[in-house]
């Protein structure tokens, strides 16, 4: 239910983002846990910070033409929504995805405000991206068509400005490709203008890795909390990109055992545990489909195609696709199967009626903005690491992730307590991480 003032402010951002269906469900949920915040703080809404931080600072949209391989010439839409810089230089990556519209853009842009200001670190947030699909694309028009893409962005960002990265359909070949034409555009080695770099041109140890352990460590930390942990228990990571293969290489490390994962032509189940050398080869290497786990596995792996992964049983999921993927039906199955926690990998995986059926069954549930800040705030790092120019070892960046992890869990439960919602991380994430930005905002004027 919404606070009157929040229900108004509401159907303003309906009105004002038609059709913007994700971008909708994003603000409603921050606006859902901040109404006892306006109560202990009328300031907020004397300065119209809730009205300011649902409005993008600015919004970008551009072409992005290029060639394919027999000629073709292509046109795609390019986005970066710069949404709030109280804290920092605005951060967060790029997505490449067929899916991929303003709507999408600002939905994540929005999550990525909050988010990073639950890092702690100096932050602002943004997102952006294309409906490209790289599916099937070879190295020569991924190249061409990042360059192009950058050829217009790179007007945009700096270091001092918005540091991009990367997400679903941006890994460690497109960042190249991008810094690459950014560097040659400008003649600047600015190494600060994006991250999730390769380690050989000003990459972080960590970032490739920081998302899923960051992860990993998130639900770890819930565990500890109920008096339990990952030994020994069963396991279900969602996707098998990026997030996905190193939070199940951080389960397995903690003691967990890793069932299923999946992509987006199904899902494979392998009792004894993902083989995750196997599991790398397949999908990060070859690029190949799941069904090619499971054949190369032999007769312990099941692969199995329209059906939702989270129909297989486990005590603790972990998705890590994409939006929208645990409906509520979806939920009921994982709490009917004996789900004690939940860690969202991915932004807003949980649809609305699915986060409701976790809480109201008690399950630990680690929602995107506090679970999946590793990564940006290793990304905030790397920004440290290349402003200093100086490079950290893995032992000493890896111990940083996972006390920054803490930090976040602790401070989502202190804010939840300290609100009268006990355990309810998702109040805890949107309360803390809004403050923050909301103080800076009220500090720095009408900007
Ligand atoms: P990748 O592109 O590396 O992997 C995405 C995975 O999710 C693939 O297995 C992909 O399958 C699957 N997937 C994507 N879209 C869909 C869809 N519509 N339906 C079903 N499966 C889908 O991306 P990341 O691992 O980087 O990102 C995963 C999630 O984590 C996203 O929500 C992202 O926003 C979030 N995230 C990422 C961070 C990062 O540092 N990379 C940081 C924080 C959050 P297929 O290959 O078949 O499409
Ligand atoms: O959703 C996210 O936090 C990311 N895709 C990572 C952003 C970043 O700037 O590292």
């Amino acid at each position: 239910m919404l606070h009157e003032r929040l229900s108004s402010i509401y159907e303003n951002v309906l009105r004002r983002n038609p059709g913007e269906i994700e971008f909708h469900q994003a603000v409603r949920e921050v606006l859902e846990s901040i109404g006892p915040v306006l109560g202990k703080h009328p300031e907020y809404a004397e300065s119209k910070i809730i009205e300011r931080i649902c409005e993008p600072e600015r919004q970008i949209i551009f072409r992005v033409p290029w060639e394919d391989d027999r000629g073709e010439v292509h046109i795609n839409r390019g986005f970066r929504v710069e949404f709030n810089s109280a804290l920092g230089p605005y951060k967060g990556g790029l997505r490449f995805h067929p899916s991929v519209y303003l709507g999408i853009v600002k939905f994540l842009g929005f999550e990525q405000i909050f988010k990073n200001s639950l890092t702690g670190l100096p932050i602002g947030g943004g997102k952006g991206g294309s409906d490209f699909d790289p599916k099937g694309r070879s190295e020569r028009e991924i190249m061409r068509f990042c360059q192009s893409f950058m050829t217009e962005l790179y007007r945009h960002i700096g270091e001092y400005t918005d540091v991009p990265a990367g997400d679903i359909g941006v890994g460690g070949r497109e960042v190249g490709y991008l810094f690459g034409q950014y560097k040659r555009i400008t003649n600047r080695y600015e190494s600060g203008v994006i991250t999730g770099k390769g380690l050989t041109y000003g990459g972080a140890q960590v970032r490739t890795e920081a998302t899923g352990y960051g992860c990993a460590f998130f639900v770890d930390e819930m565990l500890k909390a109920r008096g339990t942990s990952f030994e020994g228990k069963r396991v279900v990571v969602s996707g098998s990109g990026n997030v996905a293969v190193y939070t199940i290489e951080k389960i397995r490390q903690l003691g967990g055992v890793v069932v299923a994962c999946s992509d987006s032509s199904g899902y494979v189940v392998d009792e004894k545990g993902i083989d995750l050398d196997l599991l790398k080869q397949v999908k990060q290497v070859e690029r190949q489909r799941m069904n090619v786990y499971a054949e190369r596995r032999g007769s312990q792996a099941v692969f199995v195609s329209g059906r939702s992964i989270w129909e297989v049983p486990c005590e603790v999921a972990m998705p890590s696709a994409t939006q929208n993927e645990i409906t509520g039906r979806d939920a009921g199955l994982l709490v009917g199967n004996g789900c004690v926690a939940v860690g969202e990998g991915a932004n807003m995986p949980t649809n609305p009626e699915g986060i409701r059926v976790f809480q109201e069954a008690g399950v630990a549930f680690g929602p995107g903005k506090a679970a999946n800040a590793g990564g940006v705030a290793t990304s905030a790092l790397e920004m440290q690491q290349n402003a200093s120019r100086d490079s950290w070892t893995f032992e000493f960046s890896e111990n940083r992730l996972q006390q920054i992890m803490r930090d976040i869990h602790a401070r989502c439960l202190n804010t939840a307590d300290e609100y009268g919602m006990p355990g309810d991380y998702v109040a805890g994430a949107n309360i803390d991480g809004f403050k923050r930005v909301a103080d800076a905002m009220l500090s720095l004027g009408l900007i």
